[in-house]
């Protein structure tokens, strides 16, 4: 009886003792747009990584420098041991893994890649990313394949191109689907690009609005951008001068962010979004981390998802479901 109580109170304390050790493992995931889907489904995704672990998942937003460094801290100081990051500028590349070290967390990053003030990528810091010239090209013919459909005349379209080329992963998706469409045939004196000023709807919509007052003798318009905000941005200022939406053919990225756009009662100039796998962003991601951080197991430098559906108003509903989103 004596002998089998110690038994019991030893087990409870070894039980004890192993339970705290594993429920403190933390791991960050620091996002720099927490309003957009995308980075929303990221991060169920990484807790749902973070559930089959049994790690707990710290999320912050990191809209600008300040609030990412400040984020290291936090996640320091609650005894996280990495994270994985998309940060809101490329160039902080440095700053951050200066912050990681100081604290010695593991950093790995999804969807941006870092870069050092001469635009160089830090090659060293584990990337997860989708296929970026890929996913462009692919808009690029699938604008064609539409705009054939309709049976548009070259001579009455042109491209709108709403650019953001200090972005390394916007500049190669833009690039790619203009490249295609100029294989695909179309003249290159009518692909007629727009820098926006921020990557969401408002800054593309203002984008879109200086170049359509200098081209009101367009009568048809495709829309190119890096991603589904930047795209409605465009079909936005399209609507806001009255072209009506069978004048207008956009393609988005990211394809979560077009799902309010897609339910709308009435067709728009939006045509749909290739989505691409926020899900395996999110947790591939974080398993990579916890396997780095717990049996020491690098992850590779570079990881591209590839894996690309485009989804409209027709079968949005079905594909994410697929994809349990
Ligand atoms: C960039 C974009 C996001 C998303 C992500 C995969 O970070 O800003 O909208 O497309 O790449």
């Amino acid at each position: 009886m004596k002998h089998s109580l110690k038994t019991l109170l030893l087990a409870g304390a070894m039980v004890a003792m192993a339970l705290p050790a594993f429920a403190q493992d933390k791991l960050g995931f620091l996002v720099k747009q927490p309003e957009e889907p995308w980075f929303q489904t990221e991060w169920t995704f990484a807790e749902k990584a973070g559930k089959d672990l049994g790690v707990e998942i710290i999320k912050i937003g990191v809209p600008d420098g300040e609030k990412t460094l400040a984020a290291i801290d936090t996640l320091a100081a609650a005894g996280a041991k990495g994270f994985v990051i998309c940060t809101p500028d490329t160039k902080l590349g440095p700053a951050i893994v200066r912050a990681a070290k100081a604290h010695d967390l593991k950093v790995v990053t999804v969807d941006d890649q870092f870069v050092d003030a001469n635009g160089k990528p830090l090659e060293d810091v584990p990337l997860v990313m989708m296929a970026a010239k890929e996913i462009g090209e692919r808009q690029g013919h699938e604008l064609w394949k539409e705009m054939q459909k309709r049976g548009w005349k070259v001579e009455d379209t042109a491209v709108m191109a709403i650019t953001a080329e200090e972005l390394e992963t916007a500049r190669l998706r833009t690039s790619g689907s203009i490249e295609a469409l100029e294989s695909e045939g179309f003249p290159k004196d009518k692909i007629y690009k727009t820098p926006t000023k921020s990557n969401d709807i408002p800054g593309a919509l203002d984008a879109g609005n200086s170049l359509l007052v200098q081209h009101p003798e367009v009568k048809n318009w495709l829309i190119v951008g890096m991603n589904d905000n930047t795209v409605l941005g465009g079909v936005r200022a399209t609507e806001s001068i009255g072209i009506a939406p069978e004048n207008v053919i956009g393609i988005g990225i990211n394809g979560v962010d077009a799902v309010n756009e897609l339910s709308k009662a009435k067709p728009t100039g939006f045509l749909g979004s290739l989505l691409p796998s926020p899900d395996v962003h999110g947790y591939s991601t974080t398993k990579m981390l916890y396997e780095w951080v717990k049996d020491g197991k690098e992850p590779p430098k570079f990881t591209a998802v590839t894996d690309v559906v485009l989804i409209t108003r027709d079968n949005f509903k079905e594909e994410l479901a697929k994809k349990g989103l």
